[in-house]
């Protein structure tokens, strides 16, 4: 008998949970940055492994939304939470628990509740915190848990949830969070054929591999103004289009002489199989992260 199951991944932004779901799955599959809010939409990362199938979603990071998008996108990551058999929580180990962290792990008290899906806390980016901060972090995030799931009248909550330190990055510890879960898992059908990473459609990624480049290249609010989407892909010809949010972005995206959009095109290029035509066009939207109906249309 097979044994299957979902986890979700949750946190607020730039915790390292995309990082997490690619160290666990082995491949890139979800777009990381150092700038948060990179992830927009719920991505599956899948593992199997003999008789074992483990589906992990990586989601938006949660936060104080300032946007109609930033509203959606975490609705997206509370969602991502029903159904599954392990939600994990992720915290930042080198700083503070914030109000960010409290919202992230009250979300988590209240999906996982006295008898639904199993806890996990994981302290992450431990490779560059010393021993005893790491083991500070994960006291202190443990009494949080105990504070606020007292607080939340779910005292019994608290005494389920299990704490991994890890480092997304070095992977240290991630073994020992994935054994802790597949351990734990149902019996149960696979929900993907066995070779499958990731249910990404490949012109999707495509248009995510760009929008990654962008975000590594732009400062300030440049990169929650863009979206990517790919207009056209009949291999080996592929046509992503940019949306930015006003004409003043437009300029920086594409560079001085092209520069910037002819470098992205590159790096991206290197990350598919060989003989792509990429195209980039750059079109501006206006407001486009405030309006309900264009964020419909581009699936958000
Ligand atoms: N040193 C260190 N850096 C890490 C680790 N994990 C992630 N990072 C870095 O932290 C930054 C954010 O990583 P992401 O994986 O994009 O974070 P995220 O939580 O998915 O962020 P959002 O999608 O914006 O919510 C990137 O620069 C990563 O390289 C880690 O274990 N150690
Ligand atoms: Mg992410």
């Amino acid at each position: 008998m097979t044994r299957s199951g979902f986890v979700a991944i949750l946190g607020r932004p730039n915790v390292g949970k995309s990082t997490l779901l690619n160290a666990i799955v082995g491949e890139k599959v979800s777009i990381t940055s150092s700038t948060p809010n990179t992830t927009r939409h719920a991505v599956r990362g899948i593992v199997t492994e003999g008789e074992t199938q483990v589906v992990f979603v990586d989601t938006p990071g949660l936060h104080r939304p300032k946007s109609t998008l930033g509203g959606r996108m975490n609705a997206t990551a509370r969602h991502a939470t029903s159904g599954v058999d392990v939600v994990i929580a992720m915290i930042d180990g080198r700083s503070e628990i914030g109000p960010g962290d409290r919202m992230v792990l009250s979300t988590l008290i209240e999906a996982c509740g006295p008898t639904g899906p199993i806890p996990i806390v994981a302290v992450n980016k431990i490779d560059r915190t010393a021993h005893e901060v790491t083991a500070a972090a994960l006291l202190a995030v443990a009494q949080c848990v105990e504070d606020l799931a007292r607080d939340a009248g779910r005292s019994g909550v608290a005494e389920r949830v299990e704490y991994f330190p890890v480092s997304a990055k070095t992977k240290r510890g991630v073994d020992a969070l994935m054994s802790f879960i597949v351990e734990r898992l149902p019996e149960g059908p696979f929900f993907y054929p066995e070779d499958e990473v990731t249910d990404i459609p490949e012109a999707e990624y495509v248009a995510e591999l760009v929008r990654e480049q962008l975000f590594s290249r732009m400062r300030e609010e440049i990169p929650h103004s863009l979206h990517c989407r790919v207009t056209e892909y009949e291999w080996p010809h592929i046509t992503v289009e940019i949306l930015v949010e006003r004409e003043s972005q437009k300029g920086m995206v594409i560079g001085r002489g092209g520069q910037v959009l002819k470098d992205v095109g590159i790096d991206v290029r290197r990350q598919m199989p060989e003989g792509a035509f990429l195209e980039l066009v750059v079109k501006v939207e206006p407001g486009w992260q405030q309006r309900d109906d264009i964020l419909d249309r581009l699936g958000y």
